[in-house]
């Protein structure tokens, strides 16, 4: 009944506090904070269906994407729980037009983290029950601690991250998260309420057979993205490969990473960025990508590298297993 000899996400993050860079308390209460708010909106997200908590919210966000009502509780949540944990100093998410600076009851807070998130990835599911998921991203504050928050410490590039991760809302709820040694995830038993390590060290296979990408766009794709995605269905060698596009980026990401598997979210004619968002969306899944082994790139530049110049910026992505990157990467470079 009760599962004593998996490690627990807290005793796993007690254990490797020390192999922390930086002050070991500080990320355990980040990632403790997270862990909870997780919790929270996979109980609301479960039962989504059986309240009215459906349905636009009326607003639409920065992105002028209609909110639904459960990206409002996702996001409030989160913000919510960091803000209480007097560990983070600033937070950026999707679903806010500006940063939240956090002013610590402390006036000589030494709060030293910001936080950035895409509270409730792949929302337009909600109504089809299909998975959905969090994503966040950490740095540490470059401007002085205990003077306020400033958009630098908000536009770095991604490979000063200290710990990314996402939480996936599926047929199971994961956490899965880096802190620059490696990933892990872990499952949630919703009987508990405790999320056990299931999936110690995740890493892409170095190739697979699947590839995922809105092929309604392809008309509007690059010329390099239309013959990758060509070869991709040629009869040659271990292809065609299989196509599965879930709609949502942290389910097609978990599946490839366990199965091999390139996302591909290119540039078009309508979206000359691509769609998504490079702070928190692409930077915090390339940290994990790269962290498990594969890679992520804008189709030229490797994601981490790109310095950000606004909060909401959005760059073209491809991401997985690193041979399939590669030769996305190949088909680019040709035109
Ligand atoms: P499209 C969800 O809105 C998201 O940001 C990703 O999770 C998903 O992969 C993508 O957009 C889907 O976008 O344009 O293919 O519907």
């Amino acid at each position: 009944m009760f599962d004593l000899q998996h490690k627990t996400l807290g005793e796993f993050i007690i254990a490797n506090q020390d192999s922390f860079q930086y002050t070991s308390g500080e990320l355990s209460r980040l990632l403790n904070g997270l862990r909870l708010a997780a919790k929270v909106v996979n109980h609301e997200v479960n039962k989504a269906g059986l309240v009215d908590i459906l349905g636009g919210a009326g607003d639409t966000n920065i992105q002028g994407e209609n909110q639904q009502k459960l990206d409002v509780l996702a996001n409030e949540k989160f913000i919510q729980t960091l803000k209480n944990r007097e560990i983070v100093c600033g937070i950026a998410s999707e679903e806010e037009d500006d940063f939240i600076a956090i002013n610590s009851k402390d006036e000589n807070h030494q709060n030293k983290y910001v936080v950035l998130i895409d509270p409730l990835d792949g929302s337009s599911n909600i109504d089809v029950n299909v998975s959905v998921g969090t994503i966040f991203s950490i740095y540490r504050r470059i401007t002085p601690v205990g003077t306020p928050v400033t958009m630098e410490d908000f536009l770095q590039p991604g490979k000063n991250q200290i710990a990314a991760g996402y939480i996936i809302y599926g047929t199971s709820t994961m956490l899965v998260y880096t802190t620059g040694d490696g990933v892990n995830g872990f499952t949630l038993n919703p009987a508990l309420g405790t999320f056990y390590l299931s999936h110690p060290n995740m890493e892409f296979p170095e190739t697979g057979k699947i590839y995922s990408v809105n092929e309604g766009n392809y008309i509007h794709f690059p010329q390099g993205v239309k013959d990758y995605i060509k070869y991709c269905q040629k009869e040659e060698g271990d292809r065609p490969y299989t196509s599965r596009y879930i709609g949502s980026l942290v389910s097609d990401f978990h599946r490839n990473m366990i199965k091999g598997g390139i996302y591909m979210y290119p540039k078009s004619s309508m979206a000359h960025n691509g769609k998504l968002r490079l702070l928190y969306e692409c930077n915090p899944m390339a940290f994990l990508a790269e962290q498990a082994n594969g890679k992520a790139s804008d189709g030229f530049q490797r994601i981490m590298d790109i310095q950000p110049s606004e909060l909401h910026e959005r760059v073209p992505f491809f991401c997985g297993s690193k041979k399939m990157v590669e030769k996305a990467e190949e088909f680019m470079a040709k035109y």
